[in-house]
């Protein structure tokens, strides 16, 4: 037995050692790795402009976006062209046989036949080709690669109320993430800090939400400075669509979040009757977990929750929507008379379990619209139904236990997601930013299923990277902190087979490239050694 395992090891080591030394061709390097990669076809399929992209199913869509894409590698002035019958060029066709987001691609001198699953395989073909293509001016090694994802739910999330980024910005993050194959943007758009999606109902919430009269400096050292600048934005609701819209083409769903009862004081400020005392509150100006929550004893709150919900249940189609649910403190609830009857009238023991109470009831009503409820682990703390999904980001253990009592789980530990945290250890010309520390390394070592039972790992349906925005102030940091970190996040969301670290090295070498003539702002630290 032993003898056997040396000799099995033995030839995977001399596997491993030769595949290292590979030209670029016999292993291309793309990112996230596909599951398999036979390169071992001589010959090259050169790209250029006369390349026809031949399209069957109606995917005329992913057709329309390679064709755009391929001139910034290329130098084209025109799109490729997409027809339906052409000899050669790249064929796209949809094969149920093919897994539902996966592809097959066969590369030969004369074509390259790209077979997905559904269109959102053909679009992930699409862009492992685009790296090809980008890699080596258009000509690609022949040869065949299968290629599917580990994770259902592949997310990145956007906070854009701390700091507002316009439908431009979010667009082009909503492209770097389609390169890497997520499919799922988590856009955080209510903080106390800002209210950023218009609501027909209550035109306040944008009117006087969505502006703060200054913000904190720094890390708001004692004693405490403010910047003395009025900072704002919103989205409207045809921007909202717009956006949506532009992320679905690109096969991403777009999951709104809208926070309750906490991180609230934006929406305090704009209606104060929210709020349990109904005293005048700023939209805030610091960082951190504000005292000042929605009331859970009144009716009104309950209304107004509701009523904001149609209108975002109208505006995006995913079929989850986050209610937030984080850090909540409950010290207005303690002294609140509504909130105590409340308790009181629901037989409930405590604060926490009123938070228990709203969450769960908001569930209800989203279920009644036929949607499915996401909130931060803290929905566990008041105790919610086995149907809604849990974001773990207070650690793994939660997630764990989260998903062997039943709950679905997406995985975003703070310790190993947070793309707001520092990238090096020393900090050197990073910036200032919220703290922690996640390099690239950390991410892409990681496996979000380890040690769990095969019940607990049936309930994993994802990961996500998050994004907050305290102190990231423009899209250029924003791509700073994003890249070349969402690189690895790809590989844990997507790839079966990613822990080469030295095949991984040389992979992002050719990725900073391609970043670069996307004009995508890559930091620097991983390629320089730096961890
Ligand atoms: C915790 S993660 C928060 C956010 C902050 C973030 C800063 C979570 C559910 N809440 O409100 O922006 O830390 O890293």
């Amino acid at each position: 037995m032993n003898m056997r395992l040396n000799i099995l090891t033995f030839a995977a080591l001399l596997v491993f050692a030769a595949s290292n030394n590979q030209s670029y061709a016999a292993n291309p390097h793309i990112i996230p790795e596909p599951g398999y990669i036979d390169m071992s076809d001589d010959g090259l399929f050169e790209l250029d402009k006369k390349t026809p992209i031949v399209v069957s199913n109606d995917l005329w869509n992913p057709a329309a976006i390679f064709a755009e894409e391929a001139m910034e590698f290329l130098d084209l002035k025109r799109p490729l062209r997409t027809t339906k019958r052409a000899k050669g060029g790249i064929r796209l066709r949809i094969d149920r046989f093919v897994p539902e987001e996966g592809y097959e691609m066969t590369i030969t001198p004369e074509e390259v036949v790209i077979i997905g699953g559904s269109e959102a395989g053909v679009f992930y073909g699409l862009q492992t080709l685009r790296q090809l293509v980008a890699a080596n001016n258009g000509k690609v090694p022949c040869g065949y690669i299968a290629d599917e994802p580990t994770f259902a739910y592949r997310g990145a999330h956007l906070d854009v109320a701390r700091h507002f980024f316009t439908v431009e910005e979010v667009k082009e993050y909503i492209d770097i993430l389609a390169a890497h194959k997520l499919n799922r943007l988590h856009w955080h758009l209510t903080d106390d800090q800002g209210w950023r999606i218009e609501i027909k109902r209550y035109p306040e919430l944008t009117e006087k939400g969505s502006m703060r009269k200054e913000t904190l400096v720094g890390h708001g050292l004692k004693p405490e400075k403010w910047d003395g600048t009025p900072y704002g934005g919103y989205y409207t609701q045809e921007q909202i669509r717009e956006v949506v819209d532009y992320a679905a083409k690109r096969y991403i769903t777009v999951i709104p979040e809208i926070e309750m009862p906490g991180h609230a004081q934006a929406a305090l400020h704009a209606l104060p009757w929210l709020g349990c005392n109904e005293q005048i509150v700023d939209v805030w100006t610091t960082w951190g977990v504000t005292p000042e929550v929605m009331c859970a004893g009144k009716e009104s709150t309950y209304t107004f929750l509701e009523n904001v919900l149609l209108e975002v249940i109208e505006l995006f189609p995913s079929e989850y929507i986050h209610i937030g649910g984080d850090e909540c403190p409950k010290e207005r609830w303690a002294e609140c008379e509504h909130c105590q009857a409340m308790i009181k009238a629901q037989e409930l023991n405590n604060t926490e379990e009123l938070q228990g109470y709203l969450v769960a009831r908001i569930e209800k009503f989203l279920n009644a619209h036929g949607k499915k409820m996401i909130g931060w682990d803290e929905i566990l703390d008041g105790g919610v139904t086995s149907t809604a999904t849990v974001m773990s980001w207070r650690g793994i253990k939660g997630g764990i236990k989260a998903a062997e009592r039943g709950n679905d789980v997406i995985m975003t530990p703070m310790t190993l997601c947070y793309l707001n945290f520092y990238q090096t250890e020393s900090r050197e010309g990073e910036g200032l930013h919220i703290g922690g520390h996640i390099p690239f390394e950390l991410i892409y070592a990681w496996d979000p299923t380890e040690g769990m039972s095969d019940e607990a790992k049936s309930h994993i349906i994802g990961v996500q990277c998050n994004m907050w925005t305290e102190y990231i102030k423009d899209a250029q940091t924003l791509q700073h902190m994003l890249l070349p970190r969402l690189a690895a996040m790809s590989e844990v969301q997507w790839a079966t087979d990613r822990r080469n670290e030295q095949t991984i090295r040389q992979k992002m070498e050719t990725m900073r490239k391609f970043y670069e003539e996307c004009g995508w702002n890559c930091s620097p630290y991983y390629f320089d050694g730096r961890k």
